[in-house]
């Protein structure tokens, strides 16, 4: 273990089996291994945005497991917003200071591709300086089958229509095994990260999600994150490695072992020392609660998300989260756990500190 913690401290990359010996280390020596690495890259300081999070459809042709979101026997309630619907969302939150717009729906079959793409346009010429956050790998790989359109087609037509950045959604979990299990028929692990990297090929950048504290193990996660890590040194167009914690309410996933604060907290801090190559690690206070996201910033992660404003997804899961946080709570919850609050635009410049 002593070799482990001096590989670590002398910035040595871990493989699979180090990664996995992480876990082994007790909290407090975990912990402080990735907070000496997150306070050389930011001292205090803590990220966040203003943004607000849009669901424009919970119609979905795929079947996840995990998922209490889309329209199905346990969420009988189907909608599909117009574009006027979402612009009138748009217009509330762009009056109460948001800086992103985050777009993520299910996948509709019966939309159509323009319902998808002419959204973005029509944000974009009411709202330029606006930015949009959407599509997630699993989206643009549903328009592809759907419509029989090539990943370059999609993702070109994204750009066309003023998407800015990809957000992480749809990684779930890479291990094919599990992904089966969890998400047969949906993105696979190698599609997931082409269309990143063709993104990222195209000059844009992206974030990357992992869902654990499910049915996988600890060698699943640290196997995901190497993945990342890998398709990172290729391209460098992440920004941010999101751990999602799985919620367990509506779905049709039976999980008996949770993980506990420790394994949460555990995860946070590895993934900022395996992930030498992506710079934030991002706590989304929505799945691991404000309290445990407070704590994780003493645990190598520097981003706290965004005042978010309404979530769907995993607030139909049994988050805390369907109406976000409001922007002076968020600021003195970052400032009374000891840490700066920094607002960021979507691509980590600094905007404004609150110290
Ligand atoms: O991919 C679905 C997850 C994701 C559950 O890029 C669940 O900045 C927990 O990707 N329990 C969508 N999670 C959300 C997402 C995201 C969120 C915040 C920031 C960013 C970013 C991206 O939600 C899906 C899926 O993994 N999800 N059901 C659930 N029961």
């Amino acid at each position: 273990m002593m070799d482990l913690i001096q590989k670590v401290k002398s910035k040595e990359r871990l493989n699979q089996q180090e990664g996995e010996a992480l876990y082994e280390l007790d909290l407090y020596t975990l912990g402080e291994l990735a907070d000496e690495i997150r306070k050389k890259k930011y001292g205090q300081k803590s990220y966040f945005n203003i943004n607000r999070h849009i669901n424009p459809t919970n119609v979905c042709a795929d079947i996840c497991k995990f998922c209490a979101y889309s329209a199905s026997r346990k969420n009988p309630n189907q909608y599909t917003m117009s574009h006027e619907e979402i612009l009138e969302i748009v217009k509330n939150s762009v009056a109460k200071g948001a800086k992103e717009v985050h777009i993520v729906s299910a996948h509709n079959p019966i939309a159509g591709v323009a319902w998808y793409m002419d959204i973005f346009k029509k944000i974009k010429n009411a709202y330029p300086d606006l930015h949009v956050k959407a599509m997630t790998a699993a989206e643009v790989d549903f328009l592809s089958r759907h419509y029989e359109l090539s990943y370059d087609e999609v993702l070109d037509m994204m750009i066309q229509s003023g998407v800015d950045s990809m957000p992480g959604g749809g990684a779930e979990i890479f291990d094919e095994e599990v992904r089966e299990y969890l998400c047969k028929g949906k993105v696979t692990s190698d599609q997931w990260l082409d269309i990143h990297q063709k993104w990222h090929e195209r000059g844009r950048q992206s974030n990357a999600t992992m869902l654990f504290g499910h049915v996988e193990t600890r060698a699943h996660r640290i196997d995901h994150m190497l993945r990342l890590r890998d398709l990172q040194d290729k391209t460098g167009g992440f920004n941010a490695f999101i751990p999602l914690v799985y919620q367990r309410d509506n779905n049709f996933l039976k999980v008996t072992n949770f993980p506990t604060g420790q394994e949460i907290l555990k995860t946070y801090a590895i993934a900022r020392i395996l992930l030498d190559n992506i710079p934030h690690i991002k706590a989304y206070w929505v799945t691991a609660s404000v309290n445990l996201a407070l704590i994780a910033q003493e645990f190598g992660c520097d981003d706290l998300d965004g005042t978010i404003e309404k979530e769907s997804i995993q607030s139909a899961a049994g988050a805390k989260s369907s109406h976000g946080l409001p922007l002076h709570d968020f600021i003195a919850l970052i400032k009374n756990s000891g840490f700066i609050p920094v607002e960021r635009d979507s691509l980590y410049k600094e905007l404004k500190s609150y110290a």
